[in-house]
């Protein structure tokens, strides 16, 4: 019988490594990206999120780059990957929020939007809000806190 345990031992097709901004230096994590059935296995690890108790939007951006400028730290991320040209929250690159439990956060996903080769070399972010899943064109999510290149 088919079971998602397994395939969380399966080696990730791609991973990105996830890094706070200036502001948040201590957050850490990685996104891996496990091929399973039609679509991929999504398993985030995050580390010394800002608040004990809060929720974040993770998405994936369009960009290539964890890099940007004074004003958006990780301009170069982009926005939502969407190359369907679909509404929120109908990107491909939208995701679950993580969840802090005490500035840790682990959970996974499984998805049906791509294959891991679809999104690798693209980018995650990490938002300084929840996701509304509503608000056009990316959830009303704030700020991007952390970046990580998917490759
Ligand atoms: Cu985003």
């Amino acid at each position: 019988m088919f079971s998602f345990s397994q395939i969380l031992n399966r080696k990730p097709c791609c991973k990105a490594c996830i890094r706070g901004d200036r502001k948040f230096p201590e957050l850490y994590g990685t996104v891996s990206f496990i091929k399973a059935l039609c679509g991929t296995l999504v398993v985030t690890e995050l580390h010394n999120l800002p608040s004990p108790e809060g929720v974040y939007a993770m998405h994936i951006h369009n960009g290539k780059k964890c890099t940007g400028n004074d004003s958006d730290p990780f301009s170069n991320a982009g926005s939502h990957l969407n190359p369907d040209d679909k509404t929120h929250p109908f990107h491909m690159g939208d995701l679950p929020a993580v969840f802090s439990c005490n500035g840790f956060s682990w959970s996974a996903v499984y998805t049906d939007r791509f294959f891991p080769e679809q999104v690798n070399g693209y980018t995650v972010i990490i938002h300084s809000m929840p996701d509304d899943f509503r608000t056009q064109p990316s959830g009303n999510s704030g700020e991007k806190i952390a970046c990580g290149e998917i490759r």
